[in-house]
């Protein structure tokens, strides 16, 4: 798969409540609906690895010296959510930050790295260690460069 995911024909994901969230955070560039529980998101673009369609999947923010990660919770569920498959796919994604977008590569953190921006997620949003502890599977925390 080539070029960045927002070249690609968009598809509506099948969460409701997150897709909602995620076409106002993209068509306010960013100004709308960019919080939840009052804690910033930011909206990842990725390309589908069976579709090769854009998806946009809001996460929260959480962000260190102009790098992103992605933490692929999905609330603790025993499999991890379908964007991650995508990036493992394909680690060209874009970040929407409120009014900015980046092209970004991915990638999986490990040991030390993922103990880092393990704690800087959990600071942004606690709720994520209550997710770990309902789970066997460990919670990818994917690192997000900006490459443009
Ligand atoms: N989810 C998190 O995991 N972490 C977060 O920090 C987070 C924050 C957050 C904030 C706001 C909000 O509204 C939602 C938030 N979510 C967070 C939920 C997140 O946005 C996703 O809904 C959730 O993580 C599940 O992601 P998912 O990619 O598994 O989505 C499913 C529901 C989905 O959309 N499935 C589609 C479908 O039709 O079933 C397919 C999507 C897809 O990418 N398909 C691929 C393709 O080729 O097009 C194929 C994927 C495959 O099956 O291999």
């Amino acid at each position: 798969m080539t070029g960045t995911p927002t070249e690609k024909p968009y598809l509506r994901g099948a969460s409701d409540w997150a897709a909602d969230q995620a076409e106002r955070y993209e068509e306010s560039n960013g100004q709308e609906a960019n919080t939840l529980q009052g804690v910033p998101i930011m909206l990842v673009s990725t390309t589908g690895r069976k579709t090769g369609a854009l998806r946009r999947t809001p996460l929260m923010r959480v962000e260190h010296e102009g790098s992103y990660a992605a933490i692929a919770s999905k609330g603790g569920a025993p499999e991890h959510p379908v964007w991650y498959l995508n990036i493992l796919a394909d680690p060209t994604v874009t970040v929407r930050d409120g009014a900015t977008v980046r092209t970004c590569h991915a990638h999986v953190a490990e040991g030390d790295e993922r103990a880092a921006w393990w704690e800087r997620a959990i600071a942004v949003w606690p709720a994520y260690a209550d997710y770990q502890t309902k789970t066997d599977r460990q919670i990818p925390v994917v690192v997000l460069d900006p490459i443009d």
